[in-house]
């Protein structure tokens, strides 16, 4: 597709790309038709009413209804207008923020000058991204330095990439194909040399590329050993319903909604993750003291990325994506039945008050 010639408009290759086409040619159309109607208008009554001889312009009628009838008509009609491109517009754009449940999860870290994705099984690539045709695909962007935006214009999305946050953006390919992606902000002298590509595959071949790049474990894998290296096991117990007074249990977290210790709720999500390991002092989770040492400057975000993706397979939550294979814990003991919800986790995981049996380190 590179080598092709001049296009006017780049390929439509996903679910949105229609509706984003749809409406930036109403747009089009209703300033067109406007611009050569004013246009028109200015050259047509210059000439029709210009001043003729030494003739004097008639007085105007004060009480005319005709004059109020035109000003009423030429104000709701593009009010209509743009009220239309408000609510159109306001619609694909949620549209384009929710990415639906059960998409399939990447995750793309920008840096001066070029874009690294991993997939949840574990691939990596750099300045390419493999997606299967036809599937839900969101990805969480994050940056290691300065504002970079990711730009698909096939795909008609468009997300800015900041530094210390998570953004997200979803689209469904439709089309097989390669199609360009872009840095789409200024970050720098060789901000124009960061480019690549999205190959959307048809389901089999994706299967098969994801395979050939198998040699590494998954993601939340990857994340498991990060967690014993940086010693997260030697505070955080590892066992689901194993109780260490001084740390929670980070089992069945990802997606509840933790308390904090001055009364207010945060939802346990891909930032909080971040914040906890990079800020813990940030917030301080009810009934715990703060002795978390940061980790900042010790993990990268390609490592907190994976940091999140084992805490996030180490409990399914509603209305997240489980496409985790979940790892397995080693136990020791009796199992309980079942991984705890977030009600059981509160009852039994985060008492506080909970004996004093602190996870040996070494038991991850
Ligand atoms: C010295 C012990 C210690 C170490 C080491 C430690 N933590 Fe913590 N962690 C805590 C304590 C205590 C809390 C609760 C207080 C707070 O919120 O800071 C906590 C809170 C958390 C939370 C929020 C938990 C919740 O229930 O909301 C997460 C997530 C977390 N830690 C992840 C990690 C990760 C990942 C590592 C390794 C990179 C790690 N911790 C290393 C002690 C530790
Ligand atoms: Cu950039």
């Amino acid at each position: 597709m590179g080598e092709k010639s001049f296009e006017l408009f780049p390929v439509a290759a996903s679910s949105i790309a229609g509706h984003v086409d749809a409406l930036y040619a109403y747009l089009v159309l209703v300033s067109a038709f406007f611009s050569l109607l004013i246009a028109f208008c200015v050259v047509f009554f210059a000439v029709k009413y210009r001043r003729k001889g030494d003739e004097l312009p008639k007085p105007v009628d004060e009480h005319s209804i005709g004059g109020m009838v035109l000003e009423i008509v030429w104000s709701v009609i593009p009010l209509g207008l743009s009220l239309v491109m408000f609510a159109w517009g306001a619609s694909i754009f949620f549209t384009e923020s929710r990415p639906p449940a059960d998409s399939l999860e990447v995750f793309v870290t920008g840096k001066q000058w070029m874009w690294k994705i991993q997939h949840i099984e574990g691939a990596r690539e750099i300045n390419e991204l493999h997606v299967p045709v036809n599937r839900d695909i969101r990805l969480t962007l994050t940056s290691e330095d300065v504002i970079h935006d990711f730009y698909v214009p096939a795909f008609r999305t468009k997300t800015d990439v900041l530094p210390g946050r998570y953004t997200t953006e979803w689209f469904r390919p439709t089309k097989i194909g390669a199609y360009h992606l872009f840095c789409a902000e200024y970050c720098g002298t060789k901000h124009s040399g960061m480019v690549g590509t999205v190959y959307v595959m048809n389901e089999a071949d994706y299967e098969q590329w994801l395979s050939k790049g198998s040699g590494e474990g998954s993601m939340a894998e990857e994340g498991q050993s990060l967690f014993n290296q940086l010693g997260c096991g030697t505070c955080h117990p590892s066992e689901i319903n194993k109780q260490n007074g001084r740390c929670p249990n980070l089992n069945g977290l990802f997606g509840t909604t933790v308390e904090l210790n001055d009364g207010t709720k945060v939802k346990a999500d891909e930032a909080y993750i971040r914040e906890s390991v990079l800020y813990p002092q940030a917030k301080i989770v009810a009934g715990y003291d703060n002795i978390m040492p940061t980790f900042k400057g010790l993990v990268t975000e390609d490592g907190l990325l994976k940091l999140v993706e084992y805490i996030r397979s180490l409990g399914p939550a509603e209305g997240m994506p489980s496409s985790a294979t979940p790892v397995p814990t080693q136990t020791s003991g009796p199992q309980p039945p079942a991984q705890p919800t977030a009600n059981s986790r509160a009852a039994n995981g985060r008492a506080g008050a909970a004996p004093a049996n602190r996870a040996a380190p070494g038991n991850q």
